[in-house]
């Protein structure tokens, strides 16, 4: 059965291919059968301060990067948060109905706040953004990798309560999430997770990275000094990532990639590893560099914002209808 499916990318630095095989790929495989939504959330990422220039360039970036990995806008709505100014406003009445002691509990948080003395309020309420953006499509089904787990939940939380408290008015949304060892982790450090806005630019594997930078970073990857390749997430936690990495991008089993490097060195294996990495993103790259700049992309962001804004204008109609807000709007 086709189910409504929505999920969001923030447009922060380059996608990489934590990005791409966590979240992107899945993306490319529902739109077949479903009723998708993509959206990228610029309003979570000026949590942190963005310079704006940059935040627009990475805006479209993300954009083209969504259909040169195969989004095709007439099967997907792909747009910008901040075109649909509903999100903003669905996210301040669920603010209201959220407790700050569930939010002081989010990992991602205390994460992103650890060692600050004081950290912007929308650092603080940005799960509350994601439950409105899961919220105001009637999302049955939302595509995350399993670090999201946790806002998820608390997006279902918030749904219940609202339904509970003023009556049907959300659908209550599931996560799907990745298998557990797909989960792709930093190259330096294979105990944190790859990601956007790690300092270190060998950390990750961008999607728009040449030949070179791409053999650099692998190289480099933290390993271990045993010197056997044996997949152990737990005692060879940076060989693991980089099977499991491997085996993303080849389609070819963890189990079957240990049998033929067992008895070489790393090195071999990393070798190889670079080049499946660089033939699966040079048609990405290629496909990206053709839309980048073309007017196809403008105007698949424009039409995907005003479908998505019609939907959202319905949900928000039902919402103050619950509410007892807008009563222009609601007509009653
Ligand atoms: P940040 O550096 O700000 O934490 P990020 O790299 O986690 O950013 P997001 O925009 O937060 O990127 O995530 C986009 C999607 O990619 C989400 O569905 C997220 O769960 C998934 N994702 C992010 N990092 C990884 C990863 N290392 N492995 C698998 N999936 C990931
Ligand atoms: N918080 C998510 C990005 C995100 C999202 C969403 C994902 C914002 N809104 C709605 C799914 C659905 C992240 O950091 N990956």
């Amino acid at each position: 059965m086709r189910k409504r499916i929505f999920s969001g990318v923030q447009p922060t630095g380059n996608i990489h291919i934590g990005n791409y095989l966590g979240a992107l790929k899945q993306f490319v495989e529902l739109q077949e059968d479903n009723e998708c939504l993509y959206c990228i959330v610029d309003l979570h990422s000026i949590t942190v301060p963005q310079a704006s220039q940059e935040l627009k360039k990475h805006i479209l970036d993300v954009a083209a990067l969504y259909l040169a990995v195969g989004l095709d806008p007439k099967k997907s709505l792909i747009f910008v948060q901040s075109d649909v100014p509903a999100h903003s406003e669905l996210a301040w009445i669920l603010m209201c109905n959220s407790y700050t002691g569930e939010l002081s509990r989010m990992t991602q948080f205390k994460q992103k706040n650890r060692g600050q003395a004081s950290a912007p309020a929308g650092l603080f309420t940005y799960p509350v953004l994601m439950a409105a953006d899961i919220l105001l499509y009637d999302s049955q089904v939302v595509p995350v990798g399993n670090d999201q787990k946790q806002h998820i939940e608390l997006t279902r939380d918030i749904a219940l309560r609202v339904n509970n408290t003023y009556g049907e008015t959300f659908v209550v949304p599931e996560g799907r999430y990745l298998k557990a060892g797909a989960r792709i982790m930093a190259l330096d450090d294979p105990t944190s997770k790859m990601s956007k806005s790690a300092e270190n630019i060998h950390s990750r594997i961008s999607l728009l990275d040449d030949p070179a930078k791409i053999k650099k970073s692998i190289m480099r990857a933290t390993t271990d000094s045993e010197g056997s390749v044996r997949y152990d997430l737990a005692e060879k936690p940076g060989l693991s990532n980089l099977l499991n990495i491997y085996s993303a991008f080849s389609g070819q089993s963890v189990d079957s990639l240990v049998e033929q490097y067992a008895g070489g060195g790393y090195g071999v294996l990393k070798k190889d590893l670079v080049d499946v990495i660089v033939s699966n993103l040079e048609p990405i790259q290629q496909h990206f560099n053709d839309i980048r700049h073309s007017s196809e992309l403008i105007s698949a962001l424009s039409e995907g914002a005003a479908k998505a804004k019609e939907i959202a204008q319905k949900t928000m109609v039902r919402v103050h209808d619950r509410f007892g807000l807008g009563i222009r709007r609601a007509g009653k």
